[in-house]
């Protein structure tokens, strides 16, 4: 019996933990702690500590399935290969989608947004980003020049205040919260705001619940507070920045008085007031934010006032401060850099930019490129696909389950049923699965090379540890075969995860420098521009990405929620995650550890608003919105705010998606997952 330790990257959030898979007679069987990680020394969550269960799990798809007489039928891969080229080649380049999966590599991202405009040149390329953090990557490279998190994670351990604003790190990024503790060990501050009592806000030492979607205001009052009482840096304000004056003359609207903030946020005057003496006075404070910012109506807006208060209070470019938004999946922050998104190509590079077209072209060794167009984000193909049908014919989908995780399922039913071609590829049979015609067993992390990208911008490797079950495919190698088939076969004539690796470092800036040699054992930060290049943990230390180097103050005036409560849906949904569940639960619900855990959803509900309702803790209730309804326990508990109410998305009993709604950001396109009018009713005999 041989027993093998392969040191790898975790496969579940953006933190980017390294741990060892324990394979024995070729089989993973373990995850064992490896010491010298460089984010985590060695540390891990619940999740990461049982990555391996569901590995071997007997659902994994083991063989290409195609759609006969509406049931799956086992194929042979040149069956599968033989038919998706046959549809997908049949139809324009507008009439194809694909989506990319922030859940595998950027080598298989990179081939994915490769194929989407080498091979079926269309532009309609994107992936959860859109759902998770297209409002940060649009906010944000507005104020700075740059839409990634500004500081480290061990660098967040140096503050001396920090605001977790919409983030719950405890749960959902448990390693990043070891650097919050870090942080009031050395004297930090924590002030958390969040509608609900999360393990997050019981860290902290100034908790503000408030009413989901009143943000902006928040931040608002927050600079006004912090101007009347003249503790803005004024230095910083001057040398680094611009506009704000405008950024001035709204904040110091009657608007956004503490009294009038507190009326419309529920947060006392007395914390705001304390908050904004924190924030203000502190040495070094830092930002974090995650999904309770951005996946609003008014995402952009709200990313930008946190810059706002961020370079208000000359926080920005300096070890222990910045504003952090925490990246979700393992490789979202890669798969953005890969450019499997519509509107730019690796490393950011527009396709609207002549001189990058002509570059990829070269590269690529095509003439054709989409011409520059951008294409569809994944909530517009939703909508294109539901409301204008026709217009798109068939999908590509890698590593994502929309059926469970879009907004407003039933939308998204629609949609789907509507394409006349669907190939889904995944480890397992999904929601999302189940509509496709043909269906592609892919490898799973562990069962591949390649590198990932984690929230602090470190690129990281994956190791193979055992081989893929049955005669399922590495994701690149499954590109790389079809893009050959389909007429490309210089293109996608790849050996290795490595030798793509090298084509991404080649074309994409702030890759260059870097090569699978350089990236053991601890990874590199981009922008790594040249070979010799230490990498780059701090962004923006002497000037902004802007072309005149200044951040840039937005005036941003608070605007409420798309639908807002009535007499009919009197209360706030918001929706999010657990601890111990993943998103779609495809891999988490087959990790036993983590299942026995959270085996089934809830609503949170306050004691007060049951009481109206005269539901009883643990009762199962019907909750109802404009576009549908679940079944679904209730949990009564003081430890979320009156009025506001909160489902995680993860199980497909009730799933909170056939209750969101699908009002989109105008700028990022992002749902507003974080707030919507909802009612809950006693579930009666009669009924
Ligand atoms: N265990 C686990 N960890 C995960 C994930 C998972 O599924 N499970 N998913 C990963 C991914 S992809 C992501 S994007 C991250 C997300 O990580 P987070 O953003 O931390 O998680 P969420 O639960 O979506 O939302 C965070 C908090 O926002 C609060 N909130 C609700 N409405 C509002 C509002 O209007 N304003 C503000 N400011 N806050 C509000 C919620 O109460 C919640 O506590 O987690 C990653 N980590
Ligand atoms: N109501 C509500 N909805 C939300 C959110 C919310 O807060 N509230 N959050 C949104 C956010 S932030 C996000 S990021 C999205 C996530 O939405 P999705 O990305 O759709 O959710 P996942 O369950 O992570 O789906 C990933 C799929 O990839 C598969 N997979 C895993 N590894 C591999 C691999 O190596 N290869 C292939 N081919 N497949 C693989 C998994 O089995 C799974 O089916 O959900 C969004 N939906
Ligand atoms: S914090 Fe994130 S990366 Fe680290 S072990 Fe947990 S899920 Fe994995
Ligand atoms: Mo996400």
């Amino acid at each position: 019996m041989e027993i093998k330790y392969v040191s790898t990257t975790c496969p579940y959030c953006g933190t980017g933990c390294g741990f060892n898979l324990v394979v024995r007679d070729g089989k993973v069987f373990d995850v064992a702690h490896w010491q010298r990680a460089p984010v985590n020394g060695g540390k891990l969550c619940p999740k990461g500590r049982y990555a391996h269960e569901f590995i071997n799990s007997p659902d994994r798809l083991t063989k290409p399935l195609i759609k006969k007489d509406g049931g799956f039928v086992e194929a042979t891969w040149d069956e599968a290969y033989d038919l998706i080229a046959e549809k997908i080649g049949s139809y324009k380049p507008d009439e194809v989608a694909c989506l990319s999966s922030a859940r595998t590599s950027n080598e298989e991202n990179y081939l994915m947004q490769k194929f989407a405009r080498v091979v079926l040149k269309t532009p309609h390329i994107d992936h959860c980003a859109r759902l998770c953090h297209a409002s940060t990557v649009a906010g944000l490279a507005a104020v700075f020049g740059s839409g990634a998190m500004t500081n480290s994670i061990t660098d967040i351990a140096e503050s001396k205040c920090v605001f977790v604003l919409g983030s719950n790190t405890f749960e959902q990024h448990p390693l990043i919260a070891r650097s919050i503790i870090r942080a009031r060990e050395g004297g930090g501050k924590v002030i958390v705001a969040d509608p609900r009592l999360t393990p997050t806000a019981k860290q902290a030492d100034l908790y503000m619940p408030f009413i989901s979607g009143t943000d902006v205001a928040i931040l608002n009052g927050l600079m006004q507070e912090i101007i009347r009482n003249g503790r803005e840096d004024k230095e910083f304000i001057a040398s680094r920045t611009k506009d704000f004056e405008n950024l001035k003359e709204v904040v110091m609207k009657d608007d956004y008085s503490l009294e009038n903030v507190s009326k419309t946020s529920g947060i006392p005057v007395e914390s705001l007031r304390t908050a904004a003496e924190w924030i203000a006075t502190a040495d070094v404070a830092t930002l974090i934010y995650s999904m309770g910012i951005t996946q609003h109506t008014v995402g952009v807006d709200n990313v930008k006032s946190t810059a706002n208060l961020m370079m208000l209070t000359g926080n920005m470019g300096r070890p222990g401060g910045g504003v952090n938004p925490l990246r979700g999946q393992n490789n979202v922050q890669g798969a953005c850099d890969m450019g499997a998104l519509p509107n730019v190509f690796s490393g950011y590079q527009k396709v609207t930019d002549e001189a990058a077209q002509k570059k990829m072209k070269e590269m690529w060794g095509v003439d054709e490129l989409a011409e520059g167009r951008v294409g569809y984000t994944v909530t517009e193909m939703v909508n294109v696909l539901a409301d204008e049908s026709g217009k798109l014919k068939a999908m590509y989908i890698m590593g994502e389950n929309p059926m469970l995780s879009d907004p407003d399922l039933h939308h998204v039913e629609e949609g789907l049923k509507n394409l006349e071609f669907l190939v889904v590829q995944d480890i397992f049979l999904t929601e999302t699965g189940n509509f496709a015609d043909v269906v592609l067993p892919a490898a799973c992390y562990a069962e591949k090379d390649g590198t990932q990208t984690n929230t602090e911008r470190r690129v990281q490797r994956w190791k193979k540890a055992q081989d893929p079950p049955g005669e399922a495919k590495e994701d690149w190698k499954i590109i790389c075969e079809l893009g050959s088939k389909m007429g490309y076969p210089e293109q996608f004539a790849f050996e290795s995860p490595e030798a793509i690796f090298n084509e991404v470092a080649a074309v994409t800036p702030s890759y260059h420098g870097m090569s699978y040699a350089r990236l053991d054992p601890d990874g590199l930060h981009w922008p790594c521009p040249t070979e010799e290049h230490p990498g780059t943990p701090i962004l923006h230390r002497e000037r902004f990405a802007m072309p005149d180097g200044l951040g840039v103050f937005s005036p941003i005036e608070w605007k409420p929620p798309a639908e807002v409560p009535d007499a009919e849906y009197p209360y706030v949904l918001t929706t999010g995650r657990t601890l111990w569940q993943w998103h779609t639960g495809t891999m988490t619900r087959r990790s036993w550890s983590l299942e026995k855990e959270a085996p089934i959803g809830w609503i949170e509900i306050n004691p007060e608003d049951a009481k109206e309702l005269g539901i009883e803790d643990e009762e199962v209730v019907r909750a109802s919105t404009r576009r549908g309804s679940v079944e679904i326990p209730a949990r009564v508990t003081p430890e979320i705010i009156k009025g506001v109410m909160f489902i995680p998305f993860h199980y497909k009993e009730h799933p909170a998606n056939r209750l969101t709604h699908n009002a989109l950001d105008p700028v990022a396109k992002i749902p507003e997952y974080k707030a919507c009018a909802v009612k809950v009713e006693k579930i009666t005999e009669e009924a």
